[in-house]
């Protein structure tokens, strides 16, 4: 397919689509509000890194002056990085940030609908959005839910948070038709931990397996996108039990200074790193690292089921 007009792709990753190369896109959200400067610039060269080590094109995607942008360049990632203005932009702020020419980094949700205008059907992250915790009064639920059950992309994560409220965020995405693959384990993860205490919704043990689902989904005319949850590995996994406390003390912190709406996720990740003294943030980088790895074996696997 051809990029949507309103694109700009770079030459690197224009030429492999146009080969049937795989590509991997990247968000920008997890870069500006996501984790401290200057360790997320430092990931997010790292991760683009290792997506070319293991034979694919890194694509992180953000609107940069009013532009949707698919590759970026290092001055580009650095931008994203250390400027405070750049704002966080889902799907609903996506017009808004074009129409005035602004700087936005684009969520999980707004990176899968800019992926697929590009033709990118893999896309690694951190952590997806869910359905948060007292959703049933805040109602506040994540457009990433809303997206993957529209948007034909599979996205790569260490799981769900549990800021999130993960049993509701399970139910949700079977809701919405979006099959959740755990590789190499029967349990859910938990982004931090390779447990959450709910099972995993169906298991793939390898890349191949993954990409047989995502041809036989779209191949099936079933619209929307996959979650493929890839476990943080045991070395770096901080335990369930130890976490637990901090995010609920990050919680009642975030309720303390009234912070809500699109504004919660971002203090939560930053909390956490604060009160766990930065070891959130090394599992943090690991996990990402893990699934920039696996999203690049499964890129290159759904590639060879299209050539
Ligand atoms: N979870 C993480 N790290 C992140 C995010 C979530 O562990 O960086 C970011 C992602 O960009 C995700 C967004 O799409 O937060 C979800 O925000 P919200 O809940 O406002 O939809
Ligand atoms: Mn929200």
């Amino acid at each position: 397919m051809t990029p949507h007009s309103m694109l700009e792709l770079t030459g690197e990753v224009a030429n492999a689509l146009r080969d049937g190369d795989p590509v991997v896109a990247l968000e920008s959200t997890i870069i500006s509000h996501g984790m401290p400067y200057p360790d997320n610039v430092a990931m997010a060269r790292e991760v683009e890194d290792i997506i070319r080590g293991c034979g694919a094109v890194p694509a992180t995607i953000a609107v940069l002056d009013g532009r949707p942008r698919v590759g970026l360049g290092a001055d580009d990632l650095e931008l994203l990085a250390s400027d405070e203005e750049v704002a966080k932009v889902s799907v609903r702020d996506l017009p808004y940030v074009v129409a005035r020419g602004a700087h936005g980094a684009t969520t999980v949700a707004a990176t899968m609908r800019l992926a697929a205008l590009a033709g990118i059907p893999v896309f690694v992250t951190g952590g997806i959005g869910g359905v948060h915790r007292g959703a049933t009064q805040s109602f506040d639920i994540s457009a990433d839910l809303t997206e993957l059950g529209r948007t034909d992309v599979a996205v790569v994560s260490a799981g769900v948070k549990s800021i999130l409220d993960i049993g509701l965020t399970l139910e949700a995405l079977e809701t919405l038709g979006v099959p959740v693959v755990v590789h190499g384990s029967d349990e859910f993860p938990s982004f931090y931990s390779r447990s959450s205490g709910h099972s995993a919704p169906m298991r793939v043990d390898s890349a191949a397996e993954v990409a047989a689902v995502m041809a036989a989904k779209w191949s099936l005319g079933l619209s929307g996108g996959l979650v493929v949850a890839n476990p943080i590995p045991e070395a770096d996994e901080i335990p369930a039990e130890q976490i637990a406390g901090i995010i609920d003390r990050a919680l009642a912190d975030m309720d303390a200074l009234g912070i809500q709406g699109k504004d919660t996720t971002p203090y939560l990740l930053g909390r956490i790193v604060e009160l766990t003294g930065g070891e959130s943030l090394a599992a943090n980088v690991a996990l990402v690292r893990a699934n920039a790895r696996f999203g690049a074996a499964i890129a290159a696997a759904y590639a060879r089921t299209r050539g």
